[in-house]
């Protein structure tokens, strides 16, 4: 007999599955959502109040199994229907033209196209569908057997739980194959809040992928940033592709992430070229790569082919020069920077990491050093990534010979020889040299202030500014401007043309924002944005330097530490000299940036605004130059800081967010009409 409270509480509950299945993708793997996360939670809470009451209105597909489940005692383990095989690596072009030349000719064929898409660094994993829905999910294993992940794998957000059948109907059986990993932000984060805890740091983000992915307990998995990009099948019932891109398109209809970065339609050059373009991109991506891979499109192809013991006979990993290294610390020195701060700096036997060689690494502040018990002669390995100053990722303890020399932090300057004071940072001891008139303080700050984007001197380098200071030529910034090229000519590194080159490019220098100079005075805890934010709020210099810690604090995003060591550089006589005669030597400090005095009276007045979606009657770009007349700051993303969000049509994930912080949302009419209210 049918009861027609539990019919309607069933009903309730698939409703709620397949809206959250609905709402999670869209976040997770659109990145557009259309409800905030508060909205998304309550609908979770009720889901699991009726599954928890009506267990029988439960499924595996249930948006509640992302939260995890009772722990195991150990993974089982599954065998893969069909193996899951690596891939040959190739290291240079040569490499990748033999595949070529292999492939045309097993082919017969004159030429081939190709498909290439991103390596992630990553996990590798096979999830399994059945009707539609994830039954199973297993790592590669050794490539024939693997572990059973399957409640680890639910607590994907990106993984879908039920197979989209929007364009197709789910096949009987579909085994997807893809690689689980975490962005670089997300790692910094967990590793971050990792350290807070007084938890070990995992070493990069694929260790931090497989650690969490091997959780015996799925509910700290469901914790952990995991995603996932999917790039091929395994066994598929029921359905067919004749492509690999088909495969991937049919993929993405059924709700998986496949990677952006994908090219069809290839021929061997142009997967050259594409290389290049990957190569290139690699260290602005979210997450980590280590080369491209590359594959006959054509599946029948891909079938007459066929595989090797380990590895198909139709795909190659084209691999990115690697980004970390061994090598030995030789020593380790200690350097002072602008603001005094001793910073540690490990010297390496020099190493190729990436195309880049590697001969110094930071090792940040002496808790760093002691955390990770790096020592003189010790094997690391060593990281670099991006512009960023390589790092020492971690010692190769297995290498210990026990005759390494344990680090000290000298108890005074290694430069001034002052007494250096220690004080605590974010639970950190920083280590200060807080004489200010340590050349190695003086070298710094005068570096900073000729550099790009500072006053922007060609010419000036490290080296020359080194010996300057060391000459007795440069004892302030604004020294800079006294130099004069007889001085300079016959230094070491200037010849008459250098100096002729560097005068010239110090009188262009001479006319500066007041942005990039406030910027360039390297005052504690002001950096770019700071400085912009400044330079916004006020017309001049002389503004700024009578200008209270009161009225600063009051600029969104200006926090009291900025605001008391601007105040307190400008209160300095020492400081105002210098000003005062870096201004009798010609410089021109201008500000393009309206003054906040002209626009108190409106809205707008310096308000963080961001623009999304369509706007009807005006386009993006008309609505953000009439905002910016009445002194509004437009920002492209959404932060707690953000004032408003002017939402447009089809107003996507920045609504959202804009709803989850709170901040006031202006449709196009409200807008139209408080720009004629406010001009
Ligand atoms: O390990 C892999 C990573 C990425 C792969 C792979 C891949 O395609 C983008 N493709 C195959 C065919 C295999 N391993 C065996």
């Amino acid at each position: 007999m049918n009861n027609p409270i539990t019919d309607q509480v069933k009903k309730e509950a698939r409703k709620l599955q397949r809206q959250l299945t609905e709402h999670n993708h869209r976040y997770h793997v659109l990145d557009d959502p259309v409800i905030s996360d508060i909205e998304y939670d309550q609908l979770l809470q009720r889901l699991i109040e009726i599954e928890k009451e009506f267990p029988e209105f439960s499924t595996p597909d249930s948006p509640t199994k992302r939260v995890g489940a009772s722990p195991l005692s150990a993974f089982e383990q599954a065998t893969h229907s069909v193996p899951m095989l690596s891939l040959d690596n190739a290291f240079k072009d040569e490499d990748v033209i033999d595949f070529h030349k292999r492939c045309i000719k097993n082919l017969n064929q004159e030429n081939l196209f190709y498909i290439a898409e991103p390596k992630l660094d990553g996990v590798a994993v096979e999830l399994k569908y059945e009707n539609g829905v994830l039954v199973q999910a297993t790592t590669r294993g050794d490539g024939t057997t693997g572990e059973l992940i399957t409640q680890n794998v639910r607590t994907i957000r990106s993984v879908p739980l039920k197979l989209h059948e929007a364009k197709f109907e789910a096949p009987s059986l579909l085994e997807v194959r893809g690689e689980v990993i975490i962005t670089r932000s997300d790692f910094d984060r967990l590793n971050k809040i990792r350290l807070e805890n007084e938890e070990s740091i995992f070493a990069n983000p694929r260790n931090a992928a497989a650690g969490s992915l091997r959780q015996l307990d799925s509910k700290i998995t469901a914790t952990r940033p995991l995603d996932i990009f999917v790039y091929g099948t395994g066994i598929a019932q029921g359905i067919s592709f004749q492509t690999q891109s088909q495969m991937l398109e049919a993929l993405k209809e059924f709700g998986f992430p496949v990677n952006a970065h994908i090219k069809s339609g290839l021929s061997i050059e142009s997967v050259l070229t594409f290389y290049k373009e990957l190569e290139a991109l690699r260290d602005s991506l979210a997450y980590e790569i280590d080369g491209m891979v590359i594959k006959v499109d054509d599946i029948s192809f891909q079938r007459q082919l066929g595989e090797k013991i380990k590895s198909p006979r139709w795909a190659v990993a084209y691999k990115f020069p690697a980004m970390q290294k061994t090598t030995t610390i030789k020593d380790i020195i200690v350097q002072v920077g602008r603001t005094g701060i001793l910073t540690p700096v490990a010297i390496l036997e020099p190493v190729n990491v990436g195309g880049v060689v590697v001969s110094r690494a930071t090792l940040h502040n002496e808790d760093e050093i002691k955390r990770k018990d790096i020592r003189i002669g010790d094997t690391i390995l060593v990281m670099r990534a991006g512009d960023v100053i390589p790092k020492v990722v971690k010692i190769i303890e297995s290498q210990r010979k026990e005759n390494e020399v344990s680090f000290k932090m000298p108890s005074h300057c290694p430069v001034c020889h002052s007494k250096i004071q220690k004080t605590k940072l974010d639970k950190s001891i920083i280590n200060k040299c807080v004489n200010a008139s340590c050349q190695a303080q003086l070298k710094e700050r005068i570096k900073h202030f000729v550099s790009k984007k500072a006053f922007d001197i060609e010419g000036l380098g490290k080296k020359i500014v080194d010996q300057l200071v060391d000459e007795g030529m440069l004892k302030s910034f604004s020294d800079v401007f006294l130099l004069e090229k007889e001085k300079l000519t016959g230094l070491d590194r200037l010849g008459e043309k250098s100096a002729t080159n560097l005068i010239h490019s110090i009188e262009k220098s001479k006319k500066i924002s007041l942005r990039r100079f406030v910027y360039a005075l390297g005052i504690d805890h002001t950096g770019e944005q700071a400085a912009k934010l400044i330079s916004e709020r006020f017309l001049t210099l002389k503004e700024i330097m009578e200008t209270s810690e009161e009225i600063l604090k009051e600029i969104k995003g200006i926090g009291p530490e900025t605001a008391s060591a601007v105040t307190q550089f400008f209160s300095n006589l020492e400081n105002k000299g210098i000003i005062k005669n870096i201004t009798y030597s010609d410089v021109i400090i201008t500000n393009d940036q309206p003054s906040y005095t002209e626009f108190q009276d409106n809205l707008f007045a310096n308000k963080r605004i961001v623009l999304t979606g369509t706007l009807q009657t005006m386009t993006r770009s008309e609505a953000k130059k009439q905002l910016e007349k009445l002194g509004a700051n437009i920002t492209s993303s959404i932060s707690a800081k953000t004032d408003f969000l002017i939402a447009g049509e089809k107003a996507g994930s920045k609504l959202a967010k804009a709803r989850k912080f709170g901040i006031a949302i202006l449709d196009e009419t409200q807008l139209t009409a408080l720009l004629k209210e406010n001009v």
